[in-house]
This record gives structure tokens, sequence and C-alpha cells, in this order.
């Protein structure tokens, strides 16, 4: 009878449990990060044209160096996105979702940015759409982009609060409508994600449809180096490498990292991590292998209720 079965306590029911049916129990109950990846492109069919990108000849599916993890990844492009990636990780214990817009930079369109990590029972989420330029000075871009929409988060607020400390240096790529929460897995809170990554999707979708081409040369510098230290930092200093490079191996997750997830790191500059980041340079001149240098910080949400930085 397998809706007693899933309602039952997983850990109770334990010793009665074959490994296949502990599978099916978690299956039924987990999230299916296949169907967010699915849904965002449906609505991003219904407004733009969707063309495919170069890098899904290269990246389709693979199986981990487990021989039981599936991975899934998705690339898109459109007139005005560079690049709509989407990678799916999952095995019997774990999914992982990583789906990203970055624009050409004629564009200063903030970037897409869902990142969603499930275990067991816990959800570690961050969803957001990452300012292209530091809000602290550039009041502009905050009222241009995130002041009209921040009713979005306010939604959310509560049944996602703030997850607590993080990697001091994160911040500063995240905007205040940012969704930062860990959480146990539940049927509705996996529900009310979805609904929620929807909804920031659709406000980035349409902000993508509206933004005007940028015909100041330096302007478009400007975007350019700006979407470039973004993917300088996450293909060098992203959580989530210690577990693609246990999946995949160091080789193919360093060009996975740098050719498909973070693609652009080595065609829209060519300023190093060093030159972006001075503070991580060790004695001989090469990058620290530390995460953080600021270390964990942020116990509590440092914007206000209107999105302005209080630190
Ligand atoms: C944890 N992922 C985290 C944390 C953050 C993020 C803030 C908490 C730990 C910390 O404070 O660093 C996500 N950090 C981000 C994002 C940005 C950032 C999106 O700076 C953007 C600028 N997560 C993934 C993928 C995997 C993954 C693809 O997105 C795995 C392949 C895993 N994230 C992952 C794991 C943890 C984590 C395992 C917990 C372990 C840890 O804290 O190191």
């Amino acid at each position: 009878n397998p809706p007693v079965l899933i309602s039952a306590s997983p850990k109770k029911i334990n010793f009665t449990l074959t490994r296949r049916s502990k599978s099916f129990l978690f299956r039924v109950s987990a999230v299916s990060y296949k169907e967010f990846a699915e849904s965002a492109l449906e609505e991003t069919k219904k407004r733009i044209v969707l063309e495919p990108s170069h890098l899904q000849e290269k990246y389709s599916s693979m199986t981990g160096l487990d021989g039981e993890t599936e991975l899934q990844m998705l690339a898109f492009k459109s007139s005005k996105i560079r690049l709509l990636r989407s990678m799916v990780i999952e095995n019997e214990t774990m999914q992982v979702f990583d789906f990203a817009g970055f624009m050409e930079p004629e564009y200063d369109t903030p970037i897409f940015c869902a990142n969603f990590f499930t275990s067991a029972n816990v959800n570690i989420v961050v969803l957001d759409l990452n300012p292209l330029h530091q809000l602290t000075d550039q009041t502009d871009y905050q009222e241009k982009y995130y002041n009209k929409i921040m009713s979005i988060y306010h939604k959310y607020a509560e049944t996602f609060p703030w997850g607590g400390k993080l990697t001091g240096e994160s911040i500063k790529f995240f905007s205040p409508l940012v969704m930062w929460t860990r959480f146990s897995s539940s049927q509705e809170k996996h529900k009310a994600l979805f609904s929620a990554f929807l909804e920031y999707y659709q406000a980035w979708l349409e902000m993508t449809n509206q933004v005007r081409e940028e015909m100041e040369p330096s302007q478009v510098r400007a975007n350019c180096e700006a979407q470039h230290k973004y993917l300088t930092w996450r293909a060098q200093k992203d959580p989530g490498h210690g577990l693609l490079k246990r999946l995949v191996g160091e080789a193919k997750a360093k060009e996975m990292l740098r050719d498909f997830l973070f693609n652009g790191v080595d065609e829209l500059g060519k300023k190093t991590f060093i030159d972006y980041f001075p503070e991580y340079q060790t004695e001989d001149g090469t990058v620290s292998d530390k995460r953080s240098i600021i270390g964990k910080s942020y116990e509590t949400r440092p914007w206000d209720l209107t999105g302005q930085f209080i630190g």
C-alpha cells in the first residue's frame, strides 16, 4: 500500500525495506529538477525564439564515475541571451539543479541564477537575479531592475527564511531579491520552490524582453567585464566544485566548469582570477585553495524590507 508507506518515517521502517523499495520510497517524494528545467524552457519558448547552443553537441547527458549518477545538460541561446543552460544531477540520494542565463554584453540585465542542492533531507537553495553591476555604487541599477519587483521576494520570505551565514564573498554577487535558504525536504516545500523558481524566472524573462541594446562602447565593455568577473569567480570558487569533481573526476569537472557551466570565462576577457580577487594570491603567486578569505558572514539578511543594503 504505497500511500501509507510514503507517509511513514523512512527511518522507522528502514530495516524492512530492500534497497529497491527504499529507492521507490525516496523517488516518489523526491523533487524532480528535470521538470523545473522543462517548465522554464516551455515558458521561454512562449515568449522568445530559442536556438540550440553549440555547447549542446558537446554536453548532453553523462553517467558519473559511480555508474549510477546521471547528469543532464541543456544549452540554448537567443538573439539577446548569450547562454541559457541547465544542469541536473540525480542519483538515489541526491539531486542538484544549476540553471543560469547570461546575456550578450550589449545588455545589462542581471544573471539568472538557480542553484538547488538536495540530499537525503537537506536542501541548500540560492535563487536570484544576480546583479551585473555593484548595487552599492550604481543605485540606478537597483532602481532599474529590483525596486519594482521586491514583492516577489516578500511572497516567499516566510516559507524560505534566510539560510544563515554564508561565504562572505558571495554576498556581493547577490541582489536584494535573493532567496538563500536551507530546509528539510517536503512536498509542500518543493512545490513552493517550483513556484518561486518559475516566478523569478518569469521576472527575468520579462527583463530580457524589455532591455534595450546598449550603444555606448564603454558601457558594453563594462557589461562584458562584469560578466567575466562573475564567471571567473564561479568557475574558480563555486561551492559545487568538490561534488562535481567526485562525480566526474577532476579533469572533466574542470572542463565542464570552464566550458559549459561558466562558459565565457575564457572568451569574454583576459583578466585572471588574481586580477579580480588579489586577496586570494598566495606567496608563490598562485590562487589560494581557500574558498573564502573573509570567512562565513551574514547571520541575518543584509537587506532591509525595501531592498536597501544594511550589511
Ligand atoms: C552550498 N551553495 C552552497 C552555499 C552557497 C551556495 C552560498 C553555502 C555555502 C557557502 O557559504 O558557500 C551557492 N554561492 C552559491 C551561488 C553563488 C555563490 C549560487 O556565491 C553565486 C554567486 N551547489 C551547486 C552545484 C552543486 C552544489 C552545481 O550549485 C554540486 C554539483 C553543491 N552547494 C553544494 C554543496 C553545498 C553547497 C554540496 C554544501 C557544502 C558546502 O557548503 O560547501
